[in-house]
């Protein structure tokens, strides 16, 4: 563990918090993935696994007034956020239980309560949303920070350029999180950036940035720490550039051509899950017993989320046009 983590140590229980949201947003995923094989998920499913100490780093810097906007890779920051397993697996499911009423599935998860505001299949689409949000906000005095997530692969796109411009222009309070997991589907970084120095791009448009580790949920948890307080206290927005890597493919169908197996092998041996729970052993916050009750904890919880979802109610048919933009005349 970096030694920045150590500038703002968190106490047992919240570090004990720490391995759980990380462990209940891989066990979720794992069964999303057995959900997936027998048809009761449908559509696409991107899995966060190997990127759990981003989201559940970066969230504890956050309150309740604050807003939270992501990508389509996005169970992990809905569940650090707080949304219920159960409103996440109902939407999996498409259920009207589901936290988006059954209407976006896996990529498109919204929870308006908890200011989580997607959920975006479009690469890059976020951030101009939390530009947005930033601004009305700003434009109405309200004291809150919007938190980004978003890839590697969308600092392709002109929107990152254009938010990050707009957001320095206007002192906005963004907090910019690129989860850099080296690829964006099976296109590495340096295959399609002339720069691949996030933050030195990030710092072109005004927008001053760290990088950090990625699969330390403490250095992630002080990086965003600092961070948020530096644009809670008007200094406009940051960019933090989380170092991270997906263990699976990118998303449920990916023949993985584009990498060595000995690469993610690699990559596994810094599991974040295993190497914060390897933490813990060491300071004896942790020992084999307690690590068991949290996996069952755990397990109980996913078991009563999918209880959720088989029990959830289809929308009836007569509702599909709700909300649904049509002429009048045609409905
Ligand atoms: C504007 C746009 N272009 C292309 C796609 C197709 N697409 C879906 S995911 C993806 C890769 C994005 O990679 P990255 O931003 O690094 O996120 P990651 O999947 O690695 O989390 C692409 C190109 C899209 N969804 N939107
Ligand atoms: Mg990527």
């Amino acid at each position: 563990m970096r030694e920045a983590a150590a500038l703002t140590p968190p106490s047992r229980e919240q570090a004990l918090d720490l391995l759980r949201q990380m462990l209940l947003i891989r066990r979720l995923e794992e069964k999303a993935v057995e959900l997936y094989t027998v048809g009761k998920i449908r559509g696409f499913l991107h899995l966060y696994i190997g990127e759990e100490a981003v989201a559940v780093g970066v969230m504890p810097a956050l309150g309740p007034e604050d807003n939270v906007v992501a990508t389509y890779r996005e169970h992990g920051q809905a569940l650090a956020r707080g949304v219920p397993a159960g409103a996440v697996m109902a939407e999996m499911y498409g259920k009207a239980n589901g936290c988006s009423r059954g209407r976006g599935g896996s990529m498109h998860l919204f929870d308006v309560a908890r200011r989580f505001w997607g959920g975006h299949a479009i690469v890059g689409g976020g951030l101009p949303v939390a530009v947005g949000l930033a601004l009305g906000d700003a434009l109405q005095s309200r004291a809150a920070v919007t938190a980004c997530f978003f890839g590697d692969g969308a600092v392709a796109e002109g929107e990152f350029h254009e938010s990050l411009n707009l957001a320095a222009l206007w002192r906005l309070p963004v907090l910019f999180v690129c989860e850099n997991n080296l690829y964006a589907m099976g296109t590495a970084l340096a295959r399609h950036q002339a720069q691949t120095d996030i933050v030195r791009k990030a710092e072109a448009q005004g927008v001053p940035g760290e990088a950090v580790d990625g699969m330390d949920v403490l250095a992630v948890r002080a990086a965003a720490q600092r961070a948020v307080d530096a644009v809670r206290g008007g200094g406009g927005p940051r960019l933090l550039e989380a170092r991270t890597y997906r263990f699976r493919a990118h998303s449920m169908y990916d023949p993985e051509f584009y990498r060595e197996k000995a690469e993610v092998e690699r990559w596994k041996q810094r599991d974040p899950i295993a190497l914060f729970s390897a933490w813990l052993l060491e300071r004896a916050w942790l020992d084999d017993a307690a690590r068991e009750r949290l996996e069952a904890s755990v397990a109980a919880e996913i078991d009563g989320a999918v209880a959720e979802a088989e029990a959830g109610p289809w929308e009836p048919v007569a509702d599909l046009l709700r909300d649904v933009y049509t002429p009048a005349e045609d409905r």
